[in-house]
């Protein structure tokens, strides 16, 4: 028996037109990339069979069981020339869980698969939460999806109920359907959060970029962005870890700074896209910022332009968690095309554009932070004087 009350006709076709929406790019560009109007996923993207019992009998009411509240924080990758994001969406529970939306352009028209993605569970362990899937083709043949894991601290007091343990999640996969779990990652940190694998083998070795944080918020004196080997995924333990880009004082990553997704290969350097944070009167900022580091030492980061790539607008400020521009996911097209794919305030998802020519270019031409308010000025007048007689 199929529903036909109204209710179920208007939410299909709101649903519909909403699946079906063109986006537009707003009017105004920095040249580095171009903005869409419109956010690609959001929890109004989330299928009404995922929410609604459609059966009249035991639904006469047509009322909503299962709510959801938010869907961020999306990994991507392209997959049988769609483009496909990996989105963190969270039910009104509080828990998040993984679901892959599929788009043939990039910018919209992105539609969830028939069922969110199931990750097994470690025996005797089970994820209390999951988040922030980063998507990674690696050179082995595997497609890997890091992600947080998060469980209540075993060891916190009885009357302390929000103290939890981080660590980074492995599962890889052929098809985006079937994943199979492998053991969590194990380090020498306390936590890990924005764990990130490299695309390419290292000196024979999987490479994974980490940010170690003494507890779940305290940073401690982790809370940059590390750098492991590892010989084997199926048994990923990394003894090793270096601070390859680190927190800085009176910069946007003064608190927290955290990898975003896996690195993109160019013929001048590993392009990077991450998150730093710092606090202000009104709580966290989260921003997204760029770095390059060495085609030949990984570890070495070779330019690094001063602020921000890309922090909230106006709109974006607002949401769950405000003031929050985070990004796991982006694609490099075969035209040179760069999908940049984030989440604002821990509620929905954008899509910025732009290409490797130009974030090459903005990431080696950007001047450099030069840490103080008089070495922002000089950068200001050197700019200046080479435009002298050109306006
Ligand atoms: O709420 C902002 C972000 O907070 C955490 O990020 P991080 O690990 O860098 O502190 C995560 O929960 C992330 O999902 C969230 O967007």
């Amino acid at each position: 028996m199929k529903l036909k009350n109204k209710s179920f006709q208007k939410e299909i076709k709101r649903f519909n037109k909403l699946i079906e929406k063109k986006n537009k790019p707003v009017s105004h560009s920095n040249g580095v990339y171009q903005r869409y109007k419109n956010p690609i996923v959001t929890v109004n993207h989330v299928p009404i069979h995922w929410r609604y019992d459609l059966n009249p009998e035991t639904n006469p009411l047509f009322l909503e069981r299962i709510g959801v509240n938010a869907a961020f924080n999306a990994g991507a990758i392209k997959w049988n020339n769609n483009y496909v994001v990996c989105v963190r969406v969270e039910g009104v529970d509080r828990k998040s869980f993984f679901a892959i939306a599929e788009s043939p352009n990039g910018i919209d028209n992105f539609k969830f698969w028939d069922k969110p993605c199931v990750i097994p569970q470690i025996d005797g362990n089970p994820d209390t939460n999951v988040y922030d899937m980063r998507l990674i083709a690696h050179e082995d043949g595997w497609i890997y999806g890091i992600f947080c894991t998060e469980r209540k601290d075993p060891n916190a007091p009885l009357d302390d109920t929000s103290s939890a343990i981080a660590n980074a999640g492995i599962v890889r996969t052929k098809d985006l359907i079937y994943w199979e779990r492998l053991p969590d990652l194990v380090s020498t940190s306390g936590q890990q959060r924005n764990v990130v694998l490299h695309p390419e083998f290292v000196n024979g070795k999987y490479g994974l970029y980490t940010r170690p944080q003494d507890g779940f918020i305290e940073i401690g004196n982790g809370g940059g962005i590390g750098f492991g080997l590892v010989d084997d995924m199926t048994n990923a333990v990394v003894k090793e870890e270096k601070i390859i880009n680190n927190k800085i004082y009176h910069t946007v990553y003064e608190l927290k700074n955290g990898l975003g997704p896996a690195p993109i290969k160019t013929t001048k350097g590993w392009l990077h896209l991450a998150h730093g944070v710092r606090n202000t009167a009104a709580g966290l900022r989260y921003v997204l910022y760029m770095f390059m580091t060495d085609l030949n030492d990984i570890t070495k980061v070779i330019h690094q332009p001063a602020g921000y790539f890309m922090a909230p607008n106006y709109k974006e400020t607002l949401g769950d968690v405000s003031n929050v521009l985070f990004s796991n996911g982006w694609i490099n097209d075969t035209d040179g095309t760069v999908y940049i794919y984030y989440a604002s305030s821990d509620t929905r998802m954008h899509v910025a554009v732009s290409s490797i020519d130009k974030l090459v270019d903005y990431v080696i031409n950007t001047p450099e932070d030069k840490f103080t308010s008089a070495g922002s000025v000089q950068t200001i007048i050197n700019l200046i004087e080479k435009n002298k007689g050109l306006y």
